[in-house]
C-alpha cells in the first residue's frame, strides 16, 4: 500500500512545483483490438476487484455485471477502511455508505448515506432496475435495501472504532477530507460486446460530518458513462468533483476527440484553476476508458496509482500521470 500512502500523505513537499507534461507525452494509455473486454479500477485494492469482474468479462459476461462483482470485493473486506465493511465512520460513529453504477444506455442507479448494508452496489444496482428514481438516500434506502432482502449488520469494526475514539478525543474537525483515510473504489469497464458500464463506491471521507455526502454516488461527479463514447470515474476530494462535475467533464472531453488520459489532465487542470485558494493537500485523481478500450488516469499529485486487466497482459498495476509532487 506504499503508493497510496505516498497519495494520502501530507507531505511538507506539498508545494513543489507543477509538473506539466505535454500532452503529447502520455504513455499510460492502451489500446483494446476488436471485441476484447477490459477492466481498470482505482488504487490497489482495485486488482482483487479486477480479478473478481474478469472471471465474469473473460468468458463473454456483462460489462455491469464485471463493475459490481468488482467493486463488491473491497466493500466486504474489512482491512479496507475507506469501502464498505470496516470503513471509517463519520464525526458520529456511524458508517455512511455511498454507491452508484450506470450501464451503457443512460441507466444508473445511486444510493447515498446508507447505514448498516455491507453492499450499497447492490442496492444501487437495485435502485435502477426496479424503481422509477436514481437515487435513494439515507433511511429510504435502507428500507429499500432490507425489502429487497438485503442484511442489516453492523459495519463498524472493532479496529475503526478504536480509531474514531482516538480521533475523538481531539475531534478535529475541519470540513476537508481527511487525506491519510480515503480510498474509494471506482470500478469501468467494456465487454466483448463493446458495452461500457461504471461503478463507484466508498465510505466517503473519514470522520465528515454525518449526513455528508460526496461525489461517489453522484452520476455525473464520481462516476459517468456514455455508451457510445466511454466513462470516467473519480476518487479523491469529493467536494472538488461535484463543483465540477467531474466525471462528466472527462467523457465529454472524449467526445469531442480527446483520448481518455488527456480527457482526464483537462479535468484535473480544470479542478486546479477553479480551486488555486484551496489546493493545499487537494487530491484527485480520475480514470477513464473510452469505446475503442483506450484507458488511462490523471491526478493532481502523484500516487495515484489503478489495476488494469485485459486479454493481452493480465491484471496489473499502472501509476497514473500527475501534474504535481506532495
Ligand atoms: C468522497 N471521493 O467521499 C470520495 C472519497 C474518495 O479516495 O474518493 N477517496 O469525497
Amino acid at each position: 500500500m506504499g503508493s497510496r500512502r505516498d497519495f494520502l500523505r501530507i507531505s511538507a513537499l506539498s508545494s513543489a512545483a507543477l509538473i506539466t507534461p505535454s500532452l503529447s507525452t502520455f504513455s499510460f494509455a492502451g489500446k483494446r483490438k476488436g471485441n476484447k473486454p477490459l477492466m481498470i479500477s482505482t488504487w490497489n485494492h482495485g486488482f482483487g476487484a479486477n480479478e473478481a469482474g474478469w472471471e465474469i468479462l473473460k468468458d463473454g459476461g456483462a460489462a455491469l455485471d464485471a463493475v459490481e462483482a468488482g467493486v463488491r470485493v473491497p466493500e466486504a473486506d474489512p482491512k479496507e477502511r475507506s469501502v464498505g465493511y470496516g470503513g471509517l465512520p463519520d464525526r458520529d460513529g456511524k458508517v455512511t455508505l455511498d454507491a452508484c453504477i450506470m450501464n451503457h444506455e443512460y441507466e444508473c442507479g445511486a444510493v447515498a448515506a446508507l447505514e448498516n448494508i455491507m453492499h450499497p452496489i447492490s442496492v444501487a444496482r437495485l435502485v435502477m432496475e426496479k424503481t422509477p428514481h436514481a437515487m435513494l438516500v439515507g433511511e429510504g434506502a435502507q428500507t429499500f435495501a432490507l425489502a429487497e432482502g438485503f442484511k442489516e449488520e453492523n459495519l463498524l469494526t472493532e479496529r475503526s472504532k478504536k480509531d474514531w475514539e482516538e480521533w475523538l478525543k481531539k475531534s478535529e474537525y475541519k470540513p476537508v477530507i481527511n487525506i491519510e483515510n480515503h480510498d474509494t473504489i471506482g470500478a469501468l469497464a467494456i465487454d466483448a460486446k463493446g458495452h461500457i458500464a461504471g461503478a463507484c463506491t466508498t465510505s466517503g471521507a473519514a470522520y465528515k460530518m454525518h449526513g455528508r455526502v460526496g461525489d461517489s454516488p453522484l452520476i455525473g461527479a464520481g462516476l459517468f458513462v456514455d455508451g457510445e463514447i466511454g466513462a470516467a470515474c473519480a476518487t479523491g476530494l469529493g467536494e472538488a468533483v461535484i463543483r465540477t462535475a467531474g466525471s462528466a467533464m472527462v467523457v465529454e472531453h472524449m467526445r469531442m476527440g480527446k483520448s481518455p488520459v488527456e480527457a482526464c489532465e483537462i479535468a484535473v487542470k480544470r479542478i486546479m484553476d477553479t480551486h488555486k485558494s484551496r489546493m493545499e493537500n487537494l487530491q484527485v485523481g480520475f480514470l477513464a476508458i473510452n469505446k475503442n478500450g483506450e484507458y488511462g488516469g490523471y491526478s493532481i499529485r502523484n500516487g495515484f496509482n489503478y489495476a488494469i486487466v485485459d486479454t493481452e497482459n493480465g491484471n496489473r498495476m499502472e501509476d497514473a500521470q500527475f501534474k504535481m509532487k506532495w
